[in-house]
């Protein structure tokens, strides 16, 4: 049958494409379609009516059950970073307005029904397209991170483009280990799997050893993956039997793909995408990858490139603008913020925020941030604004400024600059992985006797050694 063409969001759990043995396996237990089907629709029927559900994402195949069980039953599911501190997570559950969790979670400070799986149900009826499907929740410059609403017909674009430039179809084996709330990890790396209908192995963590073990055709990782794997030659040289590698959450490094390409004989596909857009650019299965180049628009999106001044700027590889993008793949908006939302948007255009060049042939490079309050670590996005507000609730902490320093293996290392008496950096660094998460901690802590101020006061982060 044409998947594409198929109604259902994950036809491989509606029988669509028959059953499969051990087509998700995730930490090492495996499940078959129709069981992960039959407990995904008999815990969905305990869902029903719901406004939203959370999820404590943590990679297990209870996650990807959990998270099945919201699609089915058409409620909005919240995924919970699994290291989330309290102040983060509380944020997280309260703004989504989140009425249950389903499966297990260890929280004591959350008051919230929880509804435990399922063993056996019948398949309910497909949800309506523009039903939300995720609420994922992603930092911005300021504030607390915000909800992303993606709805059921933006999954579904944006895994067909993917599918068509990828060549991604059912007779292959995706392999990866990343974080389960985010869309890199999740969207494209279990429900991608369950709309493709391939055999999905998460390995629990994207370590080097367990890439190489697991004997995928198709591989996602982000760069601080791809680089581990590189500096491991005996992993990263069994993968040359795989089909695909593909890269993407953070500028992959030239150099990390050439030595890529010498160790795997592939040369990476690199893609670009956003929580609020899903992927939207990539270099494709059939066409070429150029290093440090993120390649085309996939089908159904649109892009343009807009200069300092509101104009076009030119396609010439050279000319640098603001990357806006338009079409299927799109959010429906930031949770309960209509005015975030509209500020995000010229028309129908989101505004990335990030800087990029395109060619004369339509090929694209992603050049920067346009802020540098946006910090990329290991491939997650990190508001230095919640960093500060996390520092600054630490009783020796009078003032703090937080940026990205480039970092080899994490593209980008957060460091926390700060004034205040009696600063214990390991004590400050532990505060904000107990209050945030853990992958938001700083890395550095460098106690400075005043931040740089403009005459306005405000912090010159970019006089900040970086
Ligand atoms: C360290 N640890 C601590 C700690 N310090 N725990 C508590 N308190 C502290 N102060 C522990 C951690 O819990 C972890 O334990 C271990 O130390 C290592 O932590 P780490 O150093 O932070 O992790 P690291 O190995 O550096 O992680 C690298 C990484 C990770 C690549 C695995 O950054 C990652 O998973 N990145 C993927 C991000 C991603 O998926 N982004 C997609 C966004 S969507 P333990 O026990 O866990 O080992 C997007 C759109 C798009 O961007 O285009 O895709
Ligand atoms: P997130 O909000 O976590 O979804 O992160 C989205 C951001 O990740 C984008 O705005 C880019 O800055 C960055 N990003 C994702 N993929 C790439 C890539 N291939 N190259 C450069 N930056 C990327």
């Amino acid at each position: 049958m044409n998947q594409q063409r198929s109604p259902s969001l994950l036809p491989s759990l509606r029988g669509e494409l028959g059953d499969r043995a051990d087509a998700v396996r995730v930490a090492g237990e495996p499940v078959s379609w129709a069981t992960l089907s039959a407990m995904a629709n008999g815990t969905a029927a305990r869902l029903l009516g719901a406004r939203a559900v959370a999820i404590d994402a943590r990679p297990t195949l209870q996650t990807v059950i959990a998270v099945a069980a919201g699609l089915a039953a058409g409620v909005a599911v919240v995924p919970v970073p699994p290291d989330a501190g309290p102040v983060e997570r509380s944020h997280i559950i309260r703004d989504s307005g989140a009425e249950a969790v389903v499966g297990a979670a260890d929280w004591p400070d959350v008051a919230l029904a929880r509804i435990e799986l399922a063993t056996d149900g019948s398949l309910l009826a497909e949800p309506a397209d523009d039903v939300a499907a995720l609420i994922v929740y992603t930092s911005g410059t300021t504030g607390s991170p915000k909800g992303v609403v993606l709805s059921r017909r933006a999954v579904a674009a944006g895994l067909d483009g993917l599918a068509s430039a990828w060549q991604w179809t059912a007779d292959d084996t995706l392999v990866h280990g990343l974080p389960l709330f985010h869309v890199h990890g999740l969207v494209l790396g279990v429900l991608g799997a369950l709309r493709v209908g391939c055999r999905l192995v998460h390995t629990g963590k994207p370590t080097p050893a367990a890439y190489a073990a697991a004997q995928g055709s198709l591989y996602f990782g982000v760069p601080t993956v791809w680089g581990r794997v590189c500096a491991e030659p005996a992993a990263a040289t069994a993968l040359r039997s795989a089909r695909l590698l593909v890269s993407g959450s953070a500028p992959l490094p030239v150099a990390v793909f050439e030595q890529l390409r010498a160790l795997t004989g592939h040369h990476p596909v690199e893609r670009y995408g956003m929580t609020e857009t899903l992927i939207t650019l990539s270099t494709r299965a059939d066409g070429e990858r150029r290093p440090g180049w993120v390649g085309l628009p996939i089908d159904g999106v649109r892009t343009r490139l807009v200069g300092d001044d509101g104009s076009a700027a030119a396609h010439d590889g050279d000319t640098i603008g603001e990357l806006h993008v338009a079409g299927s793949t799109l959010f429906d908006g930031y949770l309960g913020r209509p005015e975030a939302t509209a500020a995000a948007f010229d028309d129908q255009w989101f505004r990335t925020g990030d800087a990029a060049v395109i060619d004369a042939d339509g090929f694209h490079r992603i050049v920067g941030r346009q802020s540098l309050d946006i910090i990329k670590t290991g491939g997650f996005k990190v508001g230095a604004g919640e960093v500060e507000t996390a520092l600054l609730s630490h009783p020796s902490v009078l003032e703090a400024a937080v940026v990205g320093a480039p970092d080899d293996d994490l593209g980008q290392r957060i460091v926390a600059y700060v004034v205040g008496s009696d600063i214990d950096a390991a004590a400050l660094i532990e505060h904000v992985a107990a209050t945030l998460s853990v992958h938001k901690r700083p890395r550095d802590v460098r106690v400075v006797d005043e931040l740089p101020r403009n005459a306005m006061g405000k912090v010159q982060k970019g006089l900040l050694g970086r």
